[in-house]
């Protein structure tokens, strides 16, 4: 028998488009005829099939002929709160008769309906009602994952949400990183007393979860009906104590200039986006911070402002995409459809709603140097699709082209 180097592929895809959505070079990174190879989990190489080294191709045992096929990197869905109890089926059925999401939010409904929801839920229903959303998303080639808290809002039920996400990960061959949003709305009990509920927040809640190891970032949501960027500032201190990254929801419904403080802060990314300031964007820059636009709680509210993309781009501010998977704003089950709203709503091209969901989506988590591109020492994350052209990713409403999943060198 033979020995195997450290570097003998396990498994080779090849005659194949690859899409690596590495920067520089072609559009999309794209290697016709191409090959990826994979050795414990990583890939070990890339490029054009002909060139690959014969004696370990031969040798391989797991070759797989894409037939012309199109791989590209596994996807990222960097900002979902796919946790929750109950759905606002009613309250949609409300906003077509003419309520605002705001107006719904300040009578007791929208995020506190989910809360109590989420309250009531036991951690095995909550599991359980994830597992199928998350499944979902998987099976269009998300291998990577986003979940916050937010429908607690208070240690028990902020701490039931994480490990509910921590349980998922280990259930689901994807990677599911957690962030902490116990800063998402003001619950009920604490109706006027903002302040104090930040205390909880600072005091308790984010403690107790950073000590069961349940949190991975920690983002608020900075806004009229939520938390001013003072209060946030505050939970971002304590995030910063623990070593922990940040994120915001900012200038989804109006511009309290939270970006601008979150990426003062060093956030991985500020999310939403719809009313920052041109003028602010050079702070995000700056400050190397992603901006995550969410077609789906855009398109859910029938918003008709833009975020500022003509000046993300000119400040080249990695722009990255997400389903924001949740009851209210956007109840959506595939990210594939984001990148159809993204070119159809927001006028990006088919090539940065990729790069969204790929590279730039992975550095709004912070793991760019672990997955989001197909490059050789990354995790062998990637996807085989039943297209040739990258752009029927998002040209396409419905359907699933995803044939074949690879997360961290194994097929699932
Ligand atoms: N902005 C959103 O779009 C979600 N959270 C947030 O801060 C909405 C959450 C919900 O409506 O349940
Ligand atoms: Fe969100």
């Amino acid at each position: 028998m033979k020995t195997r180097s450290n570097n003998h592929p396990d498994t080779i895809w090849y005659n194949a488009r690859v899409a690596t959505m590495e920067t520089g070079g072609q559009p999309y990174g794209l290697i016709e005829n191409g090959a990826v190879a994979i050795s414990n989990g990583k890939i070990s190489w890339v490029g054009v099939t002909e060139d690959l080294p014969g004696e370990p191709f031969d040798s391989c045992s797991d070759k797989l002929d894409c037939n012309g096929r199109l791989i590209t990197p596994g996807l990222v869905d960097c900002h979902t709160h796919i946790v929750y109890g109950g759905n606002r089926a009613s309250e949609f059925e409300k906003r077509l008769k003419g309520a605002s999401y705001e107006e719904i939010a300040r009578a007791g409904g929208g995020i506190i309906s989910t809360v109590s929801a989420t309250r009531a839920a036991s951690e095995d229903e909550l599991f359980g009602q994830a597992l199928v959303r998350v499944e979902g998303l998987l099976s269009e080639g998300v291998t990577t994952l986003e979940i916050k808290s937010g429908y607690g809002l208070n240690v028990e039920d902020e701490l039931k949400m994480l490990r509910v996400a921590r349980r998922l990960d280990k259930q689901v061959p994807a990677n599911i990183v957690t962030s902490f949003l116990g800063a998402h709305a003001l619950p009920p009990e604490y109706a006027a007393r903002s302040d104090d509920y930040i205390d909880l927040v600072c005091e308790q809640a984010l403690p107790a979860a950073v000590a069961e190891e349940l949190v991975d970032a920690v983002d608020a949501f900075c806004e009229g009906i939520a938390f001013s960027p003072q209060q946030v500032e505050r939970v971002f201190d304590v995030a910063r104590g623990h070593n922990l990254p940040v994120k915001l929801h900012a200038e989804q419904l109006s511009d309290l200039k939270g970006a601008v403080m979150a990426a003062q802060h060093g956030a991985l990314s500020v999310d939403h986006l719809e009313y920052l300031d041109p003028e602010d964007v050079p702070v995000l820059s700056q400050n190397g911070t992603v901006a995550v636009l969410l077609p789906g709680a855009f398109y859910c509210l029938r918003e008709t402002m833009l975020p500022p993309i003509k000046a993300l781009r000119e400040n080249n501010v990695p722009i990255a995409l997400a389903s924001d998977s949740n009851p209210g704003s956007s109840p959506v089950g595939s990210l594939l459809l984001m990148l159809n709203m993204a070119c159809t709503l927001f006028r990006m091209t088919p090539e940065e709603t990729l790069v969204g969901v790929t590279r730039n989506g992975a550095k709004a988590l912070g793991i760019e140097d672990k997955t989001g591109t197909l490059e050789i020492g990354k995790n062998a994350d990637m996807v085989l699709w039943d297209a040739t052209d990258p752009a029927e990713l998002s040209y396409r409403i419905g359907g699933n082209p995803c044939k074949r999943v690879m997360i961290l060198g194994r097929v699932n």
